[in-house]
């Protein structure tokens, strides 16, 4: 499946679709793998757990209007309102998109991704988005990153966005999808290959025969998933498929051909016979967990979730409408959906597809990202729960001990018709989606900028705590390992969702008592006594999510530094931007010379690429490497990227 090249770059004439892109919003540095580029944004968006710190930060800039082409604000995760905290996020993050010029996505109108895609995607360019699934995008041939909220806000300001240029693989698909297998089958047989480490500092651009065999919404789910290898982005090429999703959109005049050139080659092929898939689905707990379905076939199961920014468009549900149809859930299963958006939803009525759905038992819920991050139907104890999601992290449903296993929407429909997991080959009679019937269009719940001066006052709800502080670097820094973790600590490990902390997001104080909470329960309060101090990490530290507070919450609670033996892409910025040095062991082996509660120290006056770490207890010497560019030096010598915009010492 994989074969690398001796990849020297493509020449002048000869672009792929991801170096066209980039060559054309290059503002700074050379398109050359490992060298630090600037890309200008074209669009950003931002979803309202991350936003409401995102819109602090903007603010903080004291910037009078956007500066983007099109900037965009939607509230899809904390969407249940036990109290006034989430009512109070959307009515800020309302206002703030009236008073700065920013398309606001009213709560109910659809998960950002999805209506993404669907009303304001763009072929050829740029998005920059505060949730780690922004990649969707790459579905309509965009360059869409995901990053922190700070990161967004610095592009609403008009700033490039930075970073490593990426090596580019070519995945390269031959053939077409058999019956009853799906784009989710895809990425989750890619993932199975690439682990969730595979894609680090890659774009995985598609290419191919097999490309145009595969429609805008499940290009989308691959390219959405692609995030979980910890790919930078991934992208499809522009082509015909893309125009008719466009024109069935209202929006054909956005459409614009994109294709790698005839003589180009990648860093690395991977190629793909999609006739060759079969089902498949990710175990307990990770999304590269990966078997076929037909191997564990047969486990009971007790929720089935269908819904997320991976597959909830309207051709995933009009399968699952078909699939549904003149049939009765099992008696042991929940089925929940949640619509991606409010267009699927009224297509859905307006066919009658919604009827069938309700008629075979399940459960329709808010159109919004609910139980993908626990925020609503947090499975029983020890329970089975199967969902076309895209994260599997333990504790993610809400549910500490409940297993989650990922899978197409095929494959949960034919298993909340038997009650445990099932092969969806075995229902047999594959429908034929019809896709042509009129699409309803329906723009209602945004809310667009107009030119009239804001007069109202931005409110903000005592759950909305002003940024802390950031001082600059110290010479010397020094403390105790407050934790010693495993490889791949996800986001999620640092700093849970669930609707009871994700609606701290906007109020660092009390969410950094909940850091590290289902890790080591007491790890906030040991920190906070300590005075701060070190974490040590495995491989692909901080994977998942683009939660900034999983960096800006230990900040906060005195995290000096971090070593790891590698970092996922966005958290290490993250780290950057609030001032947390994320350090690397040059041998791995030496990951075992350090314990828990050891005293470390390392003299920080100057930032070198290679640093000597000192464990006192052990009176011994690490040498470890900072990976960094001299710009994010100086970030982190001024205390991060806020503080060096507030004290204008250094650009952001
Ligand atoms: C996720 O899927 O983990 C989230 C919740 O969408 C996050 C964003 C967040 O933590 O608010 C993400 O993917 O970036
Ligand atoms: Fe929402 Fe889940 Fe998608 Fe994150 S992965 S944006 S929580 S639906």
């Amino acid at each position: 499946m994989f074969t690398k090249n001796r990849f020297t770059g493509n020449n002048q004439l000869d672009k792929n679709v991801t170096e066209k892109i980039i060559s054309s919003h290059l503002i700074e540095g050379q398109m050359v793998t490992g060298d630090q580029i600037g890309l200008s944004i074209d669009h950003t968006l931002t979803q309202d757990s991350t936003g409401t710190l995102a819109y602090l930060e903007f603010e903080a800039m004291g910037v009078p209007q956007v500066k983007t082409k099109l900037s965009l604000s939607f509230v899809d995760h904390n969407m249940l309102q036990n109290d006034y905290r989430n009512a109070d996020d959307h009515k800020y993050l309302q206002a703030i998109a009236e008073k700065y010029g920013i398309v606001f996505s009213r709560p109910g109108n659809g998960i950002c991704h999805q209506l993404y895609l669907e009303r304001f995607s763009k072929p050829g360019y740029t998005l920059l988005g505060s949730d780690s699934h922004t990649p969707t995008g790459g579905g309509i041939g965009m360059i869409a990153i995901g990053a922190g909220g700070l990161d967004i806000a610095a592009a609403m300001a008009g700033e490039a966005f930075f970073l490593e240029m990426p090596s580019i693989t070519g995945i390269k698909l031959e053939g077409s999808l058999s019956p009853f297998v799906s784009a989710k089958d895809v990425i989750l047989s890619l993932l199975k290959k690439l682990t969730v480490k595979g894609g680090v500092n890659k774009i995985l651009e598609y290419f191919g025969p097999g490309v145009e065999t595969l429609s805008v919404p499940e290009r989308g789910t691959i390219t959405n998933m692609g995030t979980e290898t910890g790919a930078t982005t991934s992208i499809f090429p522009s082509d015909e498929v893309t125009k008719l999703f466009l024109q069935r959109q209202g929006r054909g005049n956005q459409w614009l051909e994109l294709k790698p050139d005839k003589n180009v080659s990648y860093s690395e092929l991977i190629e793909l016979n999609l006739s060759d898939l079969e089902p498949q689905i990710a175990l307990p707990h990770s999304p590269d967990n990966v078997e076929t379905v037909k191997n564990v076939e047969g486990l009971p199961i007790d929720q089935i979730c269908i819904g997320s920014c991976t597959n909830s468009s309207l051709r995933d549900l009009k399968m699952v409408a078909s699939l549904l149809k003149n049939r009765k859930i099992n008696d042991h299963v929940s089925l929940t959906i949640s619509p991606g958006s409010r267009q699927v939803l009224e297509n859905l009525v307006s066919t009658g597809e919604l009827l069938d759905i309700l008629k075979a038992g399940a459960r329709v819920i808010e159109n919004g990202c609910g139980p993908c991050i626990g925020i609503g139907q947090a499975p029983a104890t020890d329970a089975v729960t199967l969902r076309t999601f895209n994260r599997n992290f333990k504790g993610r449903s809400g549910t500490q001990n409940a297993k989650i296993y990922l899978v197409s929407p095929e494959t949960a429909v034919a298993s909340a018709i038997y009650g445990k997991i099932t092969d969806p080959r075995k229902l047999e009679n594959y429908p034929k989606l019809n896709m042509s019937e009129k699409m309803l269009i329906d723009d209602n719940l945004f809310i667009f900028p107009t030119t009239k001066p804001h007069s109202r006052k931005i409110m903000r709800g005592p759950n909305i705590k002003p940024l802390p502080d950031f001082l600059p670097l110290p010479t010397i820094l020094t403390g105790e390992v407050l934790l010693k973790t495993r490889d791949n600590i996800s986001t999620d490990d640092i700093l849970p969702g669930s609707s009871e902390i994700m609606s701290l997001r906007s109020n660092i104080p009390e969410i950094s008592k909940h850091v590290f909470r289902y890790v080591d329960s007491l790890f906030s309060k040991r920190a906070l006594k300590k005075g701060g101090g070190f974490i040590v990490g495995g491989e692909n530290y901080g994977q998942g999510s683009s939660r900034e507070h999983a960096a800006l919450a230990p900040k906060y609670l005195g995290v000096k530094a971090i070593i790891a033996k590698s970092f996922a892409r966005i958290h290490q910025a993250n780290l950057v931007n609030f001032g947390i040095l994320p350090l690397t062991f040059i041998s791995k082996q030496d990951y075992k010379r350090i314990n828990q509660s050891d005293i470390l120290s390392i003299n920080v006056k100057d930032l070198k690429n290679i640093m000597s770490l000192t464990n006192v207890n052990k009176q011994n010497t690490i040498r470890v490497s900072l990976n960094l560019s001299n710009r994010e030096k100086r970030m982190i010598k001024a205390g991060g990227k806020l503080a060096a915009i507030r004290s204008k010492q250094v650009d952001y």
